[in-house]
């Protein structure tokens, strides 16, 4: 009987002695090996008596160990929840309520933080650490290195990504196996990756990014990865000449390209450089080029759809624009009032739809029904147009959503913070743009009259609640906000107030 994620991505290299991951101390782990650990972990888990559907939350750093745990949960039918390891307490509390996550995977140092929370919640708590070490390795190993796969439909879940919202509360993204497996054969194939590819891979595997894109497009591939185990410039001079291929957020090539190590020769054999998760400037991609002569590839995505679009592999990769549909994707630009179709040209909201887009938010029927139309199309939220060649341009964003260094941070989130301070009467979160992250955030306050608040006891508040790369940069006082004639804060205006203050 069938587990199509786990079967076309996973079983099909089963007992390969082809190199799977290739990690940064010189170890190789080959496809064969990892699965036999893989089965071991999914044996572990059910030994644990989780069953098909129960959710598995995992905060766990980067390793061949984390891994291993996305594809047992393929193989016993669970359903992968990985969670960025920036995460605060208080965030993770919220994701596991809402999850009713069974089981929690975490690092052996956040074990009492976790277990003290997770007993309330009916759910168990195993660690695994960055050096694979761990309570659930140590059941592992003492399973058997083959698993009988757990019968899946191509309809069932696979994955819950937290997206955070507009509202300030995030949303569980549900993924399911055809959504995965559907868009990591498109890319392979778009992107011509072979199994005699080797990507460079610094993403973390939390997001989609590392995990949907980077890791399912060379597992379909049959590929190898050299597994970093984040993004750090003397590791990835020093390993791209065994690289063929490197996916990467915009910073990662705005890094590359301020570093003169990084020259048309350290380039010279590599076959493809793909960006994505924020907008690449166009300069960027020019200097990119100039330097190596290389065109970045970028495309498109979310969380709730993996990817969207791409740039051709063949053909011109247009600076400043995320490409074409990819086959088997819907895109159309649509009035936000009407919803309907507006012409080629015109900026509108972007819709997409496909064999990627997910189901809908976990327990949320009526954030579902607001952003996914019953005839299948999702309103992604960004603004757009199509030009007279097909590329689609992104030029704006029909959300509040900052993006740092790739991290999404909706500014709610924050405000709802910082106007739970003391003398605060008032807050807007603004992005403003910087020259390694693209963007950062600016909490604006407005303090309650003849009040001076504690920006710095407002930080700490922040710091307790808030995942680091969510924290304002720099805090300014406000006698009052910029409002329109319907008393709704003119936030533009205040991005170009201080639109210079991290200018590089
Ligand atoms: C780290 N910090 C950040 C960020 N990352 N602050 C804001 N934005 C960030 N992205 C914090 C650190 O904790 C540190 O705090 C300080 O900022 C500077 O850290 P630095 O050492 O410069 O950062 P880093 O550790 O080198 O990380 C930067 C990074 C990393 C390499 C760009 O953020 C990264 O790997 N980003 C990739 C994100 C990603 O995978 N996104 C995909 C989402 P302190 O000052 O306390 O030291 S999936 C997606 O978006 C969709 C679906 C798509 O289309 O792909
Ligand atoms: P998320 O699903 O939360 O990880 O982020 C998805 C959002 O990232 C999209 O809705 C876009 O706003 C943005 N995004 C992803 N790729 C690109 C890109 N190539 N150019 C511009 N924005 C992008």
């Amino acid at each position: 009987m069938p587990n199509p994620l786990y079967d076309e991505m996973f079983g099909a290299h089963a007992g390969a002695s082809t190199p799977f991951l290739m990690l940064a101390d010189g170890r190789v782990v080959t496809h064969a090996a990892f699965l036999e650990q893989a089965a071991r972990v999914a044996g572990a888990l059910t030994d644990a008596g989780l069953k098909p559907g129960d959710r598995v939350a995992a905060q766990i750093e980067k390793s061949p160990e984390a891994l291993a745990l996305y594809a047992a949960c393929a193989q016993a039918g669970l359903v992968f929840l990985p969670l960025n390891t920036a995460y605060t307490a208080d965030e993770l509390s919220y994701f596991i309520e809402n999850s009713g996550a069974s089981l929690i995977v975490c690092d052996a140092s956040n074990r009492d933080k976790l277990e003290a929370m997770a007993s309330g919640l009916g759910a168990n708590v195993d660690t695994l650490n960055a050096d694979g070490s761990g309570t659930l390795m140590d059941r592992a190993a003492g399973m058997s290195t083959s698993f009988a796969t757990v019968d899946r439909q191509g309809d069932d879940l696979a994955a819950f990504l937290y997206t955070s919202g507009t509202t300030g509360r995030s949303k569980g993204a549900m993924l399911t196996q055809d959504n995965l497996l559907s868009n990591a054969r498109t890319l392979a194939e778009e992107w011509r990756f072979q199994a005699d590819d080797v990507l460079l891979h610094a993403l973390p595997i939390f997001h989609t990014h590392g995990l949907f894109v980077a890791t399912n497009v060379m597992l379909a591939a049959g590929g190898s990865m050299i597994f970093l185990p984040r993004f750090d410039l003397d590791q990835i001079i020093a390993n791209m000449p065994a690289a063929t291929s490197m996916m990467g957020v915009p910073t990662f090539y705005r890094r590359l390209l301020g570093d003169d190590r990084f020259t048309s020769d350290l380039a010279a054999h590599m076959r493809l450089f793909i960006s994505g998760s924020a907008p690449l400037l166009a300069e960027t991609h020019v200097q990119f080029e100039t330097r190596t002569g290389h065109r970045i590839l970028e495309r498109y995505g979310m969380t709730e759809t993996n990817m969207n679009t791409s740039n051709p592999y063949d053909g011109e990769r247009r600076a400043g624009t995320v490409g074409f549909p990819l086959p088997g994707v819907e895109l159309k630009i649509t009035d936000a009032e009407t919803g309907e179709t507006i012409p080629d040209g015109e900026v509108g909201q972007i819709e997409v739809r496909g064999p990627n887009v997910f189901k809908g938010y976990w327990q949320m029927p009526e954030k579902t029904a607001a952003e996914l139309r019953v005839d299948g199309f999702f309103i992604t939220g960004d603004l757009g147009r199509i030009d007279e060649d097909g590329y689609v341009h992104i030029v704006g964003r029909n959300k509040d959503l900052i993006i740092s260094g790739g991290y999404n941070i909706y500014p709610k989130e924050i405000e709802l913070v910082l106007d739970d301070q003391p003398g605060v009467l008032e807050s807007a979160v603004i992005g403003v743009p910087h020259p390694d992250f693209g963007e950062t955030v600016v909490g604006v306050i407005v303090p309650e009259a003849g009040q001076i608040p504690d920006t710095e006891a407002m930080m700490d508040a922040v710091c307790q609640s808030l995942a680091r790369f969510k924290h304002p940069r720099t805090l300014v006082l406000l006698d009052e906000l910029p409002r329109n004639t319907m008393s709704k804060v003119q936030k533009n205006i205040l991005r170009d107030q201080y639109k210079d203050m991290f200018a590089g």
